[in-house]
């Protein structure tokens, strides 16, 4: 049903350049990645519509160890950004705000105190925990002095990438700084999205579901199940050539070029939960293994060490 408060959001996405037929491009790349089928499209959007007419919850987005790339992920699909920030109001992110220095600090703090209770922490990076967090700071604060300040206060807390989640490659043995994921640092059980990066997409089928009050079904590794139910192998386009035993045996070979299964140059897709063979990435474009790479299986706990070596078969 539509009411004044979808026409604004739609007016509002089309001022960002995000037409009405993008929007539903993007429903239905959702629903995909949602593991439904396609007749939910109309449903999905609903639900997009719903959670926009819900007052924007604040967000505090930090930063910790990592690269950015998740950020990066997310504003390099613009479509997808600007739905997500017409669904939430970004208090904080150190890599969007104009803001540095001290007024950065002070609207940190500024942000966090004003919305006690009520705003969802958006954590990227992992927490250095040895030597009192001394491997990892921002302004003279350990990432660990600012993690404990900060998520408690919030109402949810959502980990985007596998270094907030697990460690990631901050973590990578021999990991001297004690790097760890946001719930082993604090002890607490935050939702997990993984992946280096983390698919845009699953953020914003975790917002939608959060701001619908819709029960978040997680594993137990924390990651919710519409998006991490399945191993990438299940899903996979090159699935087929697996079960007939067809296989790459040699990049730039004449089977790389006929897309068998890459299980042989240390494909981990069957060990890996995540879902790239239905979001994909860049504007739906591709994922690895339709590009031709091996999953290197990078929302899993500890795969910089566990899945390597990557080119070898596990
Ligand atoms: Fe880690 Fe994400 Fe990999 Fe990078 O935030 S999951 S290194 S893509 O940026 O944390
Ligand atoms: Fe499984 Fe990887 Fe082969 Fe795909 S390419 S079928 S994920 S082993
Ligand atoms: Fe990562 Fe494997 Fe997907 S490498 S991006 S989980 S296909």
């Amino acid at each position: 049903m539509k009411t004044d408060k979808t026409s604004e959001f739609y007016e509002k996405l089309e001022k960002k350049g995000v037409s009405r037929r993008d929007f539903l491009k993007y429903c239905t790349a959702l629903t995909a990645s949602m593991g439904l089928t396609y007749s939910c499209v109309g449903q999905v959007a609903q639900q997009i519509e719903k959670a926009a007419s819900v007052p924007r919850p604040p967000v505090v987005w930090l930063h910790f160890g990592e690269c950015t790339g998740c950020s990066e992920a997310f504003l390099r699909t613009p479509d997808v950004g600007a739905i997500i920030l017409e669904t939430i109001s970004v208090e904080y992110h150190e890599t969007l705000m104009a803001a540095s220095g001290h007024q950065a600090e002070e609207n940190l703090h500024n942000a966090v105190e004003k919305y006690t209770g009520q705003f969802v922490c958006v954590v990227e990076g992992a927490i250095a925990t040895s030597y009192n967090g001394a491997y990892g700071k921002v302004a003279g604060k350990t990432f660990l002095e600012i993690a404990r300040e900060v998520v408690p206060k919030a109402a949810a807390t959502i980990c985007i990438g596998t270094c907030a989640a697990y460690g990631g490659i901050a973590a990578a043995s021999p990991n001297p700084g004690g790097y760890k994921g946001v719930g082993a640092a604090l002890g607490i059980s935050p939702i997990n999205l993984p992946g280096c990066p983390t698919n845009p997409l699953n953020l914003l089928g975790t917002i939608v579901k959060y701001l619908n009050k819709e029960a978040i079904e997680l594993d137990d590794l924390g990651r919710p199940t519409f998006a991490y139910g399945d191993t990438v192998h299940d899903n996979c386009p090159r699935l087929k050539h697996y079960e007939e035993g067809n296989f790459v045996e040699e990049f730039g070979s004449k089977e790389a070029e006929l897309g068998y299964c890459l299980y042989e140059m240390g494909c981990k897709g069957p060990e890996t939960y995540n879902n790239c063979p239905s979001a994909k990435f860049n504007d739906a474009t591709s994922f690895p293994i339709q590009a031709g790479h091996p999953c290197i299986g990078c929302s899993e706990p500890d795969f910089w060490d566990t899945m390597t070596p990557f080119y070898k078969e596990s």
